[in-house]
């Protein structure tokens, strides 16, 4: 990796994949998915919407869907409750989880309220999942640099084997993890993002982040806040730092948003949350995929 580019995208790009949004993945409320495919079988972790108060995202479990077409997709149930974090609040929240596959081993990260991540193991994709470490993986105040509320995690594993994790609102932070996928390596740093557009202020990171590596490009995506875009920006490391390029999609009639990207042969598919379901709204999600593209320099074609 690590290609050296140089881009200045034309400020008036912008090419629309005009693909329509995929059915929902499911008749259940759900959200923030994370998406894999592990043994030829397509799964997609994420956070609870059905079973929330409607007031807010504080359903306490985790839901598990699975395909082998990206069509027809199967309700794998609540694979995983909060409470498997036993050092967490009674009453934590199940927010924004992200998947991995390691070592022949699943790895499930996910934030337990605002202020820590838990990691929790399992030989099958569908569980049962265990927390191998005892404590949160990373916690704020107690990690230096965790900032303020150390949410959505997102891994990414470089080809040299590095293995990264990326979380938090508001301010991006990015810790390496070690082999073990269990525990951190070094400080917590800032993700540094450079060139948001002057003339739109609401062009900032929020929460979401993303990481992807496609042609020797490192490409950061993420939700610009509340109600939020996701962008992305691009580097030559994992760890930034990283240029803004453009929307890939454009804010939807809801509060929140959080995709993830599905890397599959010579396709890509981005996964994303709406109020598409009826009787939809900010704490009453759905999960849609649209094909996700490319120009010939790389720029990712803004999709919705
Ligand atoms: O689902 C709860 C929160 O809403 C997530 O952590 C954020 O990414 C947003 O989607």
């Amino acid at each position: 990796m690590g290609r050296v580019y140089r881009w200045v995208f034309g400020a008036a790009l912008l090419i629309v994949n005009s693909a329509n949004a995929s059915d929902l993945i499911s008749e259940r409320f759900c959200a923030d998915p994370s998406v894999h495919k592990f043994n030829n079988v397509y799964y997609v972790y994420a956070t609870n919407d059905q079973d929330n108060s409607g007031e807010y995202w504080d359903s306490t479990d985790w839901r598990l869907f699975k395909s082998n077409d990206l069509t027809s997709w199967q309700d794998v149930g609540s694979f995983l409750n909060a409470s498997v974090f036993t050092w967490a609040d009674t009453n934590a929240k199940a927010w924004a989880p992200a998947a991995y596959a390691r070592n022949g081993k699943y790895y499930f990260y996910a934030p337990v309220g605002g202020k820590q991540i838990g990691v929790a193991v399992s030989d099958s994709p569908e569980g049962p999942f265990v927390d191998p470490i005892g404590k949160a993986l990373v916690e704020s105040p107690r990690d230096a640099n965790a900032g303020d509320e150390p949410i959505d995690p997102a891994i990414f594993i470089d080809a040299d084997g590095q293995a990264y994790m990326y979380f938090g609102t508001r301010v991006p932070k990015v810790v390496k993890l070690g082999k073990d996928m269990l525990t951190t390596e070094g400080q917590i740093l800032e993700v540094v993002i450079n060139g948001f557009p002057e003339s739109d202020k609401k062009k900032k990171y929020g929460e979401a982040p993303y990481l992807h590596e496609h042609n020797g490009i490192y490409y950061f995506s993420f939700s610009t806040g509340w109600p939020g875009q996701i962008v992305y920006a691009t580097g030559d490391s994992p760890l930034g730092p990283f240029q803004y390029q453009g929307v890939i999609i454009d804010y939807l009639d809801i509060s929140t948003n959080h995709h993830a990207i599905l890397q599959d042969g010579d396709k890509s598919y981005i996964f994303y949350h709406d109020n598409a379901k009826q009787g939809g709204g900010d704490h009453k999600r759905s999960i849609l995929y649209l094909p996700l593209t490319y120009s010939p320099s790389g720029e990712i074609y803004r999709v919705k």
